[in-house]
């Protein structure tokens, strides 16, 4: 490839993560490597490192580029991590259940497509997730893949998963991940105000990320453009907009974690990478 049409490719998937054309933690991640590979410079590097401050994966990834890790071998990290991921979520989903989801994440996505393929018949409660509505993705990638999916508005959350509202009861609340921290998971905004309405049903949430994802320091949670919520908001008013895009459920609201490492207790995972 030359160097200019190189160039050019690079500025392009930098413009797409930051316009969210490419999201979720894990296509971030391989993305921004694929990028270094075309650019392997100390300033495609920090250029993009300052992308999404929320992704862990992201850095963790660059950072092994940059100690010389090779671009293959950290590429099939991401295969060999889901296949882990999906075998330890097979286990744990029944044929009947309802799992429902928030967003979209390929973590989860791959996964429950795993279990379906595999033969578990379960339906797939879905939140559209405002204000980019990345659940749209999730329910027709599920629904490509034959399974049952039906999606709710963000503010239905409690009346799907509620016991005496909800049309089916829900058995696991199952979300990915953009940070992996000591005090819990930073994941899209609503997934906090989800796990605190499954805790209430007792409905076990369950978080389904690769380790990779783990920061050992508390990460920035990203605060997007006001026109994500309201585009054309009319110029006579002075209303201001909050779009924060990701939210922390504190740990104690998780029920357990699915990573490569296999299906554990939050704290246990901590425990487990905080030693590497
Ligand atoms: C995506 C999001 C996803 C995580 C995990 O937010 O919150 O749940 O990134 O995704 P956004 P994955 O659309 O704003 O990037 O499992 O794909 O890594």
């Amino acid at each position: 490839m030359k160097s200019v049409d190189k160039r050019s490719e690079f500025n392009q998937i930098c413009k797409d993560i930051k316009d969210i054309k490419i999201q979720g933690a894990r296509n971030i991640a391989k993305q921004a490597l694929y990028a270094y590979e075309l650019f392997p410079t100390i300033a495609s590097m920090r250029k993009l490192k300052s992308l999404r401050p929320t992704e862990p994966m992201l850095m963790n990834v660059l950072h092994r580029a940059e100690e010389g890790e090779g671009y293959k071998e950290l590429l099939t990290h991401f295969d060999s991590a889901q296949k882990k991921m999906n075998e330890a979520v097979y286990e744990k989903i029944e044929t009947g259940d309802v799992v429902m989801t928030i967003c979209h994440s390929t973590n989860v996505v791959n996964a429950l497509i795993y279990a379906h393929k595999k033969g578990k018949r379960f339906q797939v409660y879905n939140l559209e997730t405002r204000p980019l509505f990345q659940g749209r993705k999730t329910a027709k990638e599920l629904s490509n893949a034959g399974l049952d999916v039906t999606t709710f508005v963000d503010s239905a959350m409690g009346v799907a998963i509620s016991k005496e509202q909800g049309t089916k009861h829900v058995a696991t609340v199952m979300v990915g991940a953009d940070a992996l921290m000591k005090e819990g998971v930073a994941n899209k905004i609503g997934s906090e105000v989800l796990a605190q309405i499954a805790k209430n049903e007792k409905v076990p949430f369950y978080v389904i990320a690769d380790s990779w994802k783990y920061s050992p320091s508390k990460v920035k949670l990203e605060m997007r453009d006001f026109h994500e919520v309201w585009a054309n908001m009319p110029q006579n008013h002075h209303i201001k907009v909050g779009n924060p895009a990701f939210e922390l459920i504190k740990k104690k609201w998780i029920s357990g974690i699915f990573t490569e490492l296999g299906f554990m207790r939050y704290k246990t995972f901590l425990k487990a990478v905080s030693k590497r």
